[in-house]
């Protein structure tokens, strides 16, 4: 560069190859884990002996409007003496999943490592006084599960940032200055936890304030993307996405995936997103939430969005003892145990487009890079299993098989429609 201003570059104008490239673990991943930690685990959906808000423990600070003085002695109470990040690290990867994704900082903007740019954080305000980020950075090395860094925008707690909309008080203090916060504060941070972590992915939220606009997003994310050319960054800093869809609402906005909330998305094309989605119905760990999804429903969900070429982010909401409750380490171990069988249909994959399976049971990928193969998952035991649209070429040495049976071929009948598979025996 012959003057500084020359070297300004949009990062969101990568080559397709480029951008494949840089995306490429992430999009073979399929699987993640969420991981919503911090000191919202204490009320765990209580205040004052009420049940504060439905579905979002995490936000008590805001549902229950406690005040910010009042809120911050959670910090003095948060002892998570249970939290062991190589049995946290020991769960995900029993789950099979590819990468983790942890908050560093949720709305209430606390934060879960050592930052130099706030007292507000899990070595200078708690009695704990250890860096959980850096542990579990420390933990993962090997591992072969990436670190993603969940960061909120919103901010409940900086003075510079509490705004009218969505404040958990009556009136802003008169001196909060938004791009004080996002220049001095928010920034600084990210700069600081790219570099003391290295992390594979950013995942905002909390991007829907006022003071939030697209031109920030995409200057954020070229901001980011230069720090570290190959981060991946998820559209919540864009203002382009579609509600709680994830999906961009018109090209070149900030964000490389699309975040659907709770839902699978029904048909997507050309497009990369995931789908975070809670075990229970809480994101935070929340003391009286026993509405588990049972194993079967979230191997349906995981089945079903890597047929539509998605990543599936599921959730744990850590006690405040940091233990990661054992409803959800039996599903997740549960999920691991399934993927061990028929994890080659699963990662690595992508959409097979025209097969088809009777009644919508049969969910269908392809390897991302050898179209001659596809695999068929039935979402229940469909006697016998029927799929159209697809051939065996027997002479060219077509074959079927069910994984997890070693080479025993399985008894088929292929027509010019499709196939139609019976169950070998014993299954
Ligand atoms: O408000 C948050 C919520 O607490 C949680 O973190 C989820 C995770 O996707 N995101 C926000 C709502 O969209």
């Amino acid at each position: 560069c012959l003057a500084s201003h020359a070297c300004w570059h949009d990062m969101r104008s990568e080559t397709r190859a480029e951008k494949d490239q840089r995306m490429r673990w992430w999009r073979e991943s399929t699987f993640g884990l969420f991981v919503h930690f911090g000191l919202f685990a204490i009320p765990a959906g209580y205040h004052k002996g009420r049940r504060v808000g439905r579905g979002t423990s995490e936000w008590i600070m805001h549902s229950a409007r406690i005040p910010d003085r009042e809120y911050a002695k959670y910090a003095e109470q948060f002892n998570p003496v249970g939290f062991n990040a190589s049995e946290w690290v020991a769960t995900a990867k029993a789950a099979g999943v590819r990468y983790l994704v942890i908050t560093t900082k949720h709305h209430d903007g606390f934060c879960l490592w050592d930052s130099q740019y706030t007292s507000y954080d899990v070595i200078d305000a708690t009695p704990f006084r250890r860096d959980i980020v850096k542990e579990l950075k420390d933990a993962l090395r090997g591992s072969g599960i990436a670190l993603g860094l969940y960061y909120s925008i919103m901010d409940w707690h900086h003075p510079d940032a509490v705004l009218r909309k969505y404040n958990h008080l009556n009136t802003p203090p008169a001196r909060a200055n938004w791009s004080r916060y996002r220049e001095e504060y928010m920034k600084p941070q990210l700069q600081e936890l790219t570099a003391k972590f290295d992390p594979a992915l950013f995942w905002f939220d909390g991007d829907w304030i006022e003071a939030w606009s697209e031109e920030q997003g995409v200057e954020l994310y070229n901001f980011l993307r230069r720090l570290k050319p190959s981060l991946l960054v998820n559209n919540r800093l864009s203002k382009a996405r579609k509600g709680h869809q994830g999906m961009n609402r018109y090209k070149h906005a900030a964000g490389d995936f699309g975040t659907p909330e709770q839902e699978i998305l029904k048909e997507v094309e050309g497009y990369d997103w995931e789908s975070c989605m809670t075990i229970n119905d809480n994101w935070g760990f929340t003391k009286d939430d026993s509405n588990w999804k049972t194993t079967s429903e979230l191997l349906r969900n995981l089945v079903d969005v890597a047929s539509k070429g998605g990543n599936y982010l599921l959730n744990v909401g850590p006690a405040a003892d940091g233990v990661i409750p054992a409803e959800s380490v039996s599903r997740l171990r549960d999920i691991g145990r399934w993927l061990l069988v028929n994890g080659e249909a699963i990662y690595g994959v992508k959409r097979a487009q025209h097969a088809h399976g009777e009644g919508k049971m049969v969910r269908f990928t392809t390897p991302a890079r050898e179209r001659s193969v596809v695999y068929a998952v039935a979402l229940q035991k469909l006697s016998p299993l029927r799929i159209s649209n697809i051939r065996v070429d027997k002479s060219g040495g077509g074959e079927v098989r069910m994984l997890g049976h070693g080479d025993a071929h399985v008894l088929y009948e292929s027509t010019d429609q499709g196939i139609s598979i019976a169950w070998p025996p014993g299954t």
